[in-house]
């Protein structure tokens, strides 16, 4: 594997979840795998699981890690061609990442969209160009559209917990002060229509997301609807995709309480963190027995553990 930017990069996603649940009962069985090579963790935003988990995942592997919290510590970067670099931007992109690739053999690159240009964030811009210019196997550590690493722990956690062959997965909007990606969502979206689940998503009018990554699912603006014997239950905000970015006013009765869960198969409450508690998700969910926030986050680690491996495997 060169490239880890979504589903569509794994030929054989069930072997995938297989392999990291096989990592997490043996973490240090390839530990020889990563001798000798490094993994660059790059930044252009904020992190606390993804930069964690990836660099246990790297260190379990093996491998040496870099983080470069390039948005605090990294000089501005230019992203744009043809631009004459006068004003606040000191480094191209096109020098940035290719001397990242001459320090490291995979890199890890995290890039939020601006939520401003719809056009320019789901061509994947900033992204793309560090996959072009490093020269190196990347991982995506979350992009402007998707969250990939996030979705693989999610299916590893649904496959794990799972008490039936075939679970009722939904997928909730909840509601938010600030306009947030539609990355997780996306994202999980189009794990859950390749995995071997039931997968409904529910989002008041006007949260539609973009079709490309909801074909399979059932998709309704009725939350009890949806709820109803769902075993799994995922938690998420996300600005509209239309009008781009924006929050729309109202729907603040979309928060899950316990009340709500009762009609669902003793549901399962997971969100990709950080939680804004009892806007986002009401603390007496967190903080009780449905929860699995936090064994959800202890996933990643073998996710980005299996998807590394796989890299480390072609050269
Ligand atoms: C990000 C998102 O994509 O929703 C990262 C999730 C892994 N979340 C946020 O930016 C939350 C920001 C906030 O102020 O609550």
């Amino acid at each position: 594997m060169k490239l880890f930017s979504s589903v569509h990069d794994v030929p054989d996603v069930k072997a995938l979840v297989k392999e990291a649940l096989h990592l997490k009962e043996f973490p240090y069985a390839f530990k020889a795998l990563g001798e000798n090579k490094t993994m660059a963790l790059v930044f252009l935003n904020p992190s606390l699981r993804t930069r964690m988990s990836t660099q246990k995942a790297a260190l379990n592997l093996g491998m040496n890690v870099m983080v470069l919290n390039m948005d605090k510590e990294g000089w501005a970067l230019e992203l744009r061609d043809n631009v004459i670099m006068n004003g606040t931007t000191v480094e191209h992109i096109r020098e940035a990442a290719a001397v990242m690739g001459e320090y490291a053999d995979i890199i890890g690159v995290r890039s939020f969209p601006g939520l401003k240009d719809r056009e320019e964030d789901y061509s994947e811009m900033i992204f793309n160009k560090f996959v072009q210019f490093c020269g190196v196997p990347v991982v995506s550590l979350e992009s402007a559209t998707r969250h990939p690493l996030q979705s693989l722990a999610d299916l590893i956690t649904i496959e794990e917990l799972k008490t039936i062959t075939r679970p009722k997965v939904v997928l909730t909007w909840a509601p938010h002060i600030k306009p947030l990606p539609q990355a997780v969502p996306n994202s999980f979206a189009e794990w859950m229509c390749r995995g071997e689940v039931d997968f409904t998503i529910a989002h008041p009018k006007g949260y539609d997301l973009c079709t490309d990554f909801t074909q399979g699912a059932t998709i309704t603006h009725n939350q009890d609807e949806a709820l109803a014997d769902a075993d799994f239950i995922y938690v998420k905000n996300w600005s509209a995709y239309e009008p781009y970015g924006q929050i729309l006013p109202g729907n603040e009765d979309w928060m899950l309480t316990n009340e709500k869960l009762k009609i669902t198969n003793s549901g399962k409450i997971m969100h990709c963190l950080p939680v804004r508690r009892d806007l986002e998700l009401s603390s007496e969910i967190l903080d009780g027995e449905s929860s699995i926030v936090v064994h959800e986050a202890g996933n990643r680690v073998w996710a980005a553990q299996a998807v590394i491996k796989r890299m480390l495997e072609g050269f």
